[in-house]
């Protein structure tokens, strides 16, 4: 394979271990072509369940004859893990199995994950290109502050370090006061945690007299496993200085870097070598052209251990006609901004929480902390938003608060098109997270 040394228009050396992010189309799609071939014969004869559907269909692995024959298989969704769990879905020996990774089910069962050796190898290489993408080098100090343990934040993110031969600072998440302590004293130069767990960071710092911007060593912000909308983005690099990059990936495709952005900002480039994406409508299940939005779906063309055949996501996105500038012929994706599992249906209208921060992030007085409240009064949905601002805005007088507040609402109902409750509260009195943070709070499924 060709090494290309510099990436298209920046003048940057490119890490040797991006190299195929930059294979010619062509070979690239005969390399997955022979991967998929691979994976479907695998399936068929190791896994009943697969075998069970394709039989159904009337669909063998001799019938893959192109890409575009991956439309003939069957797809596979969290509720197979489930109604599999633990092993069922397993394509290889126990013997070659190195580790299980588990992630919250649909229902009390979590979903189990086998990785074989060539599997953790596979996506080491997707979360070193991850890195690498983001500007990462082996000089870097790296803090790991994703959670280490069955969660594949901590442990992916640290190989991926670990292989581009970064210094790692395995940290996991919580113990925040530490966190700052080791970010400061040891000249950390790249934080991999989500998003907001680094804004629980900067807060905490804050109430300490930390100033991220020169008492902190910060270059890199690796930041994923949760939405979070272009307008968090710029407030963080805003109030720290840091470049941030988002990284994407899920339990069941490998963990993160299944994805990553380039400096461009174009959307996420897919490791497509290792994971094939495709964009299908919902409800037609009919794979959508390039450019138009849906449902993602993965297949993993490397994996041997629990390898996923046209999985669905739930996350929503489209894949990105236009070439990146950066030159990676690797296909790039929208950012995930929404899950369909996460959209609240309110009065009728179909809302994704990440419009509502966007809509609040726009806002100078917002802090980037906020919790969305749906309830039930009368027979009629309600939506309360409560939003943490800055400690200057509660020296002003009523009637400034009272305009911060309406501003907020028209903010928000211009892109929802709902009418919500706008409660203003002081910094630090929201929930934080060491991990995911939920946003929202439905108390409707409660009632
Ligand atoms: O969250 C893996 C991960 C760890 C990714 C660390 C990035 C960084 P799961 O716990 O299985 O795995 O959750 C996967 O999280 O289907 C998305 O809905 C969401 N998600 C992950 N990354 C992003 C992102 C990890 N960058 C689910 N943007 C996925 C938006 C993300 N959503």
């Amino acid at each position: 394979m060709a090494l290309y040394e510099y990436a298209h228009d920046l003048d940057t050396p490119v890490h040797p271990v991006s190299a195929p992010d930059y294979m010619p189309r062509e070979q690239l799609r005969a390399l997955q072509l022979h991967r998929l071939q691979g994976l479907v014969r695998r399936m068929y004869d190791n896994v009943p369940l697969v075998r069970a559907r394709m039989d159904e269909r009337g669909v063998k692995p001799e019938h893959i004859k192109t890409l575009d024959d991956i439309a003939l298989l069957p797809f596979m969704m969290k509720t197979d893990l489930r109604d599999e769990y633990p092993f069922g879905l397993l394509a290889s020996p126990m013997n070659d199995i190195v580790r299980f990774h588990c992630s919250s089910g649909t229902t009390g069962k979590p979903i189990v994950i086998g990785n074989t050796q060539n599997d953790i190898l596979v996506w080491q290489n997707g979360c070193m290109r991850a890195l690498a993408m983001c500007g990462v080098r082996s000089s870097d100090v790296m803090q790991v502050a994703y959670g280490y343990g069955l969660f594949t934040g901590g442990l992916g993110l640290h190989y991926g370090g670990e292989g581009l031969g970064c210094a790692v600072l395995p940290t996991s998440g919580g113990n925040t006061d530490r966190q700052l302590m080791l970010m400061k004293d040891m000249g950390v130069t790249v934080i991999a945690c989500t998003p907001s767990y680094f804004l629980h960071l900067i807060d905490e710092g804050m109430k300490k007299g930390i100033d991220f911007k020169t008492d902190m060593k910060l270059k890199h912000g690796v930041f994923g496993a949760e939405p979070w909308a272009e307008e968090m983005r710029a407030k963080i690099e805003e109030l720290t200085g840091i470049t941030t990059h988002d990284i994407y990936g899920l339990t069941e495709i490998s963990g993160p870097g299944v994805a990553n952005d380039c400096a461009h900002r174009r959307g996420l480039h897919v490791f497509e070598d290792h994971f094939y994406p495709e964009i299908i409508d919902p409800e037609t299940l009919e794979p959508l052209p390039d450019g138009e939005k849906g449902e993602l779906v993965f297949t993993t063309l490397s994996r041997t251990g629990t390898p996923m055949l046209r999985y669905r996501t739930r996350d929503l996105s489209r894949i990105t006609p236009e070439p990146c500038p950066c030159g990676r012929t690797i296909r790039t994706i929208e950012r995930v901004s929404a899950r369909s599992d996460d959209m609240l249906i309110i009065r009728g209208v179909n809302v994704f929480p990440s419009q509502i921060e966007a809509g609040l992030m726009a806002i100078d007085a917002v802090l980037p902390h906020y919790l969305i409240v749906v309830d039930k009064t009368n027979g009629l949905d309600t939506l309360e938003i409560k939003v943490e601002v800055t400690p200057e805005t509660f020296s002003d007088d009523i009637k400034s608060l009272e305009k911060l507040r309406a501003r907020i609402g028209h903010a928000v109902q211009r892109i929802i098109n709902i009418n919500a409750s706008i409660t203003l509260v002081e910094p630090h009195t929201l929930p934080r997270s060491e991990g995911k943070l939920r946003r929202v709070n439905d108390l409707r499924k409660k009632a």
